[in-house]
C-alpha cells in the first residue's frame, strides 16, 4: 500500500472499459498513459456497458498490477470489496456511494477520495479526518457521466478548493482549451476520462496534463 501524497493528484486517470473508444483496450490505454506520466488511475467500471464479476475483477488485476510496476496509485472507485480484494492503495466514494462513515471503518488503512460538489458537503467532509482528498465535479459539462450533477463552474469550485481542509482534485469536462482556467482555481490537479480515452495522442495528452500541475 501507498502513502498518501498531495502530488498523486496532479494528473489523476479515471476509467473503465465502458469509456472505450475505436476498439481501444483500456489495459493498452492505461500504458499509454503512464508512459506519458499520470500519477493516479482510479478503475470505475459504471453503467450498462460495465464488467461485472469476475470479468471485472480480471481486467481490475490487470490494470491493478500495471499501476503496481509503474509505482502510481491504483484506485478502485465505489467498490470496497473490489479494493479490498485488489489490496488497492485507494478507494474513491461519492456522496451517494456506500456511507462514507461505513467505509471508514472498513479500510483505514486505504487512501480515501470522497467527491463533494456543493459547500455544504466539503464543510462536512471536513469534519472527516480520515479522508485524503476530494474530488469535485462536474466543472464544465461531461460526455462521461450520465447521472453527473450541473457543472459547478471554475468559481464554484474555487470556492470549493478554500473551503476544502484537503487537497481537491477537479473532475468533469476538463480540455486542454480549459486546463490552465481549472489549475488557477487552486485545485492540486486535474481527474479526466475523455481527454485521455479519446486523444489522438494519449502519452503527448498526458505529458501536458502533467506538466500543468507539476509547477
Ligand atoms: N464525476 C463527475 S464528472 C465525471 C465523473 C466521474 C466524468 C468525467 O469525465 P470527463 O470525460 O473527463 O468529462
Ligand atoms: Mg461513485
Amino acid at each position: 500500500m501507498m502513502r498518501f501524497t498531495k502530488a498523486q493528484l496532479a494528473a489523476y486517470f479515471v476509467a473503465g472499459t465502458q469509456d472505450m473508444v475505436d476498439h481501444r483496450n483500456l489495459p493498452d490505454v492505461l500504458e499509454k498513459a503512464i508512459k506519458g506520466g499520470i500519477t493516479a488511475f482510479q478503475y470505475r467500471e459504471k453503467g450498462p456497458n460495465a464488467l461485472q464479476g469476475d470479468a471485472k475483477r480480471q481486467m481490475g488485476e490487470q490494470l491493478r498490477n500495471i499501476c503496481s510496476q509503474a509505482g502510481i496509485p491504483f484506485f478502485v472507485d465505489d467498490d470496497v470489496l473490489l479494493a479490498q480484494q485488489l489490496h488497492a492503495d485507494g478507494v474513491h466514494v461519492g456522496q451517494s456511494d456506500e456511507a462514507i462513515a461505513r467505509v471508514i471503518e472498513t479500510v483505514p488503512d486505504m487512501i480515501i477520495g470522497y467527491s463533494c460538489h456543493t459547500l455544504k458537503q466539503v464543510t462536512l467532509a471536513n469534519e472527516l479526518a480520515a479522508i485524503d482528498y476530494i474530488g469535485s465535479g462536474p466543472i464544465f459539462p461531461t460526455i462521461s457521466k450520465d447521472d453527473a450533477d450541473p457543472a459547478v463552474g471554475v468559481a464554484g469550485l474555487t470556492q470549493l478548493v478554500v473551503q476544502a481542509k484537503v487537497p481537491i482534485v477537479a473532475i468533469g469536462g476538463i480540455t486542454l482549451a480549459n486546463l490552465e482556467k481549472v489549475k488557477e482555481t487552486g485545485v492540486a490537479g486535474a481527474a479526466v476520462i475523455s481527454l485521455l480515452t479519446r486523444a489522438s495522442d494519449i502519452e503527448k495528452t498526458a505529458q501536458t496534463l502533467k506538466r500543468t500541475f507539476s509547477d
